[in-house]
């Protein structure tokens, strides 16, 4: 069986930092996704004819043009939300172009909204969509209709797909990843990870393996470690450190703040930690299920600093049970903790509320995926939807004021999308109500659904 994955379009966030930035700087990198990897090598597990073809890089056309040239049998397409224009879009030019391609669609895209906002998936041309439920593994079944029960723990990655796919001159631009831990113990409503994933621990031998093949064929001297939550169990981090520091690679993560403690940031610090990503979100919402707070992020921060380590926090404005002033109060917190050196702002996301996961109290816009994650696509009416979008204005204004000129094209281009259209609101079938701690069994397991009719 010949086989073509298929990394689509990522919309307007486009995986450089800040979002919008339309150059490489400030160690402005692109993210290689995990998902190609384990789609990659898993499909190795079963077949010798797979390529990636990721259209992040270079143009739809030469790489369409890579795709059939491969003469697949099938096609796997891994789509997150802001990517699912990109993934229509290819999806219908892949089948006119070859009929009898079997064509798959999944990704969070799909396992987000399967089951409970199922209207949002359509295409104009049959494909089967795979949700993940748990399983990264378990679409082996459902493409090649066999399964040999593969682990995570002991999976052996095969990073020979970078090289194959990527021009020489984008190798030194790719921020490369590794995922050491997949899933989370929180459950943060608005969050896919402890959704869709089982959480599961790399083995060390398995990963110093993966970080030296990185190294030793691709040269490699920094690495992103991707798991959702990195200190979620302290001794598989303490073992990942161990391995870190011995292959001496430069490395970066995302971890939740109270697990920054003097003696882990002094570790990160000693094995070549360079950055870590700490999701704040927000400081007063009751949507997060882990505990932030002013004074013991500035500290962290500060210690970290003192040791070498950049904190990237995250925020995010706009988020259901938060009203406009309090939104626009953490904007300029934000703003003040760039004027005081505490962090670049290019260390700093900050995003509007995206529905990513389906909510009943959500209301969506009718607007393209491509606007997902930059622009508002939910409100709860018209005056609403204006104080989003004026959050938007004032993040880019305090805390990205490089981008505003390249954020105002966008921003012009969503509004002109609203007037051609005539209406604002997405008609679909209500998603149902389901308590936020029942939505990790909910979600991908298919117990609750919408049917399109
Ligand atoms: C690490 C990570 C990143 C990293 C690395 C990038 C990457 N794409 O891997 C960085 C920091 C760059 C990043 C950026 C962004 N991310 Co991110 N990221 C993740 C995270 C935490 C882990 C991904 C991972 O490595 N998983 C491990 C791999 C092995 O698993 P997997 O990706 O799920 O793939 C397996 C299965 O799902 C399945 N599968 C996947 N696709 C397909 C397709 C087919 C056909 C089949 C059969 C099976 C299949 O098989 C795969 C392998 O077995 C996920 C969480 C998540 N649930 O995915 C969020 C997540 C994917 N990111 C998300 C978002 C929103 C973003 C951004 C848009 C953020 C932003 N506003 O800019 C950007 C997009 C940039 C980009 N180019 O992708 C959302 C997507 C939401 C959605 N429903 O679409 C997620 C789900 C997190 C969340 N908030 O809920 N991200
Ligand atoms: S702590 Fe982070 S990864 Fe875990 S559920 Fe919350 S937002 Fe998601």
């Amino acid at each position: 069986m010949r086989i073509v994955i298929v990394f689509p379009h990522v919309g307007y966030c486009t995986g450089w930092r800040p979002h919008l930035a339309t150059e490489v700087k400030n160690g402005a990198t692109y993210h290689i996704a995990q998902a190609m990897t384990y789609l990659y090598s898993i499909a190795k597990a079963y077949t010798d004819h797979v390529r990636v073809v990721d259209f992040n890089f270079g143009s739809r056309e030469d790489n369409l043009q890579a795709v059939l040239d491969y003469r697949p049998d099938a096609v796997l397409i891994s789509s997150t939300v802001n990517s699912y224009d990109s993934t229509r879009d290819l999806a219908s030019a892949i089948s006119h172009a070859r009929p009898g391609v079997k064509l798959f669609v999944g990704g969070p895209a799909v396992s987000s909204n399967y089951f409970l906002r199922p209207e949002l998936l359509t295409l104009d041309t049959p494909v089967e969509f795979v949700v993940t439920n748990k399983d990264i593994f378990a679409w082996a079944t459902t493409v090649f209709g066999e399964d040999k029960g593969l682990k995570f723990r002991h999976f052996e990655v095969d990073n020979s797909w970078i090289r194959e796919t990527y021009p020489e001159d984008a190798l030194d631009k790719i921020r490369y990843t590794v995922v050491t831990s997949i899933g989370c113990t929180y459950k943060c409503s608005f969050c896919l990870n402890p959704k869709v994933y089982r959480i599961n621990y790399k083995a060390p031998e398995t990963l110093r393996r993966e970080i030296s093949y990185l190294q030793d064929t691709l040269e490699v001297d920094a690495v992103s470690v991707a798991d959702p939550f990195f200190f979620m169990r302290e001794q598989h981090a303490a073992d990942v450190m161990d391995v870190l520091e011995e292959r001496g690679i430069r490395w970066s993560q995302q971890t939740c703040l109270v697990t920054l403690t003097d003696e882990n940031v002094k570790r990160m610090a000693e094995t070549g930690c360079s950055s870590v990503l700490v999701g704040i979100e927000n400081f007063t919402s009751g949507e997060i299920n882990k505990p932030v707070e002013v004074e013991s992020f500035e500290d962290r921060t500060q210690f970290a600093k003192n040791l070498g380590i950049k904190i990237k926090p995250s925020f995010i404005s706009g988020l259901l049970d938060i009203d406009y002033d309090t939104d626009v109060a953490q904007i300029h917190y934000i703003r003040s903790i760039i004027d005081r050196g505490l962090v670049e702002n290019n260390q700093i996301q900050s995003n509007i509320y995206t529905p990513y996961i389906p909510d009943a109290r959500d209301r969506l816009l009718d607007v393209p995926f491509r606007f997902w994650g930059v622009m508002p696509v939910t409100a709860k009416d018209e005056e609403h939807w204006k104080q989003n979008l004026a959050l938007c204005d004032l993040i880019y204004e305090h805390v990205f004021p490089e981008t505003v000129p390249r954020y105002q094209e966008v921003r012009s281009e969503y509004l002109e999308h609203l007037d051609r259209q005539g209406h604002l609101w997405m008609q679909h079938k209500p998603v149902p109500h389901v308590p936020a701690r029942k939505m990790n069994h909910v979600l991908t397991s298919g117990k609750v659904r919408v049917d399109i009719g």
